[in-house]
């Protein structure tokens, strides 16, 4: 029986994506956040995870080298990346690993399951799934036998939100219980100051700022963030501050001069602190066609900066629609802009759904969700 009162320490591998994508976010600050409880943890992955930033006790990070040898098209990063899992495993004596993405992580912690399994150790591992790439790309048969194996074997499996959880169930021959276990956020990092001058720098005349922040993949729908502001500036004056890269965004940026916006439109490209941008804006946008839960729409509540964004997947499960902000359906630009317009020309209105988008993403306060993680830790290794 596990001791629903035990703190006894934890080591335990992470294995992710060390990118600002959302799911390296996450398991990023879920590291550290384990970390400041007094578990060990080691991150095993390509590079620095992008948001570990400075020293944190009790972290550690283990780099996965792929060896660039000619005869190799496609260089094994899954093969070498059980290697390491067995290796970090050996010398630290881990407890257990987290997969963070199915693809490729889950199954290489399985691989390394197996080996250790032979030498007698039973390390087991835990899966979470973030994308709904998942279920676009494990739907694949190239990938899909694999896929489907490496979350059932997995000694527990979780899902960022409901709609991915279904969705994996209905996709894939996946029986087993998947657990729904949301992103979070930390608020210690909403608690800096605002950069007034940043501010008044993209908005000089206090015009309202509507922000992007993506990676700029077709999912994303960027285009229709350009088209919804260039609806919104023919109504009143704004701003539109777009926050990260990917191959959409030079048609974002034809498309805003095409539209006559380009004057009223800023791309950053990828910032180290995006909270620093939510934190001077008046409203997010995030239109896409798929998306698990959204991090970066959290993120926003958490800035108190309301979301007008589609129904995408796990995005009405974080956005409360007509608390938090406003859903529209996936491609209604009109829509996206009448509930941007609805909610800036009213200064009352925009004041109590930031106020309200604030209360909201307590649901999802690192301290709420980071003890489900422990728990189902200590229900695997039986701590
Ligand atoms: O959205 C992306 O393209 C990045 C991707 C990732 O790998 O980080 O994000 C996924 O995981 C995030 C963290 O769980 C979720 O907030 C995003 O909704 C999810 N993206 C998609 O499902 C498209």
């Amino acid at each position: 029986m596990t001791d629903p009162n035990s703190t006894r320490p934890m080591r335990i591998g992470i294995v992710c994506y060390p990118t600002f994508g959302g799911s390296g976010v996450v398991a990023t600050e879920l590291g550290k956040g384990l970390a400041a409880k007094g578990h060990e943890i080691h991150f095993i992955t390509y590079d620095q995870p992008a948001r570990l930033g400075s020293f944190h006790a009790n972290v550690f990070y283990h780099e996965v080298r792929v060896l660039d040898y000619p005869l190799f098209d496609y260089p094994p990063y899954e093969l070498v990346l059980a290697s390491k899992l067995v290796e970090v495993t050996r010398q630290h004596q881990l407890d257990l690993i987290h997969a963070h993405y199915a693809i490729p992580h889950a199954s290489a912690a399985f691989t390394a399951r197996a080996i250790l399994e032979q030498e007698g150790l039973r390390v087991p591992y835990i899966t979470t799934l973030h994308g709904t790439d998942i279920t676009l790309l494990g739907r694949d048969p190239s990938f899909e036998p694999v896929i489907s194996f490496a979350i059932n074997q997995s000694d527990a499996v979780t899902a960022v939100s409901e709609s991915l959880k279904d969705d994996t169930r209905h996709l894939f021959g996946v029986n087993r219980e998947i657990e729904v276990v949301p992103n979070f956020f930390c608020p210690n990092h909403f608690a800096i100051p605002v950069k007034e001058d940043l501010r008044a720098a993209i908005a000089p005349a206090n015009e309202p700022i509507i922000t992007h922040i993506s990676n700029f993949r077709p999912l994303k729908r960027v285009q229709d963030v350009v088209q919804a502001f260039a609806r919104v500036r023919a109504a009143q004056p704004a701003k539109l501050l777009f926050i990260g890269d990917g191959p959409e965004r030079y048609a974002a940026e034809v498309l805003a001069e095409k539209l006559g916006v380009h004057r009223d439109t800023l791309f950053l490209g990828k910032v180290k602190n995006p909270i620093e941008a939510l934190l001077i804006s008046d409203l997010f946008m995030l239109p896409s066609e798929s998306e698990s839960f959204g991090l970066s729409a959290l993120e926003a509540m958490a800035a108190g900066v309301p979301v007008v964004a589609s129904t995408a997947g796990g995005i009405s499960e974080v956005v409360e629609d007509g608390v938090a902000g406003i859903l529209c359906p996936i491609g209604d630009v009109d829509a996206l802009a009448a509930a941007a317009l609805h909610l800036l020309s009213d200064p009352e209105r925009l004041e109590r759904f930031s106020l309200q988008a604030l209360q909201s993403a307590d649901r999802f306060h690192i301290e709420r969700v980071l003890p489900e993680y422990e728990r189902i830790y200590r229900r695997v290794l039986n701590f």
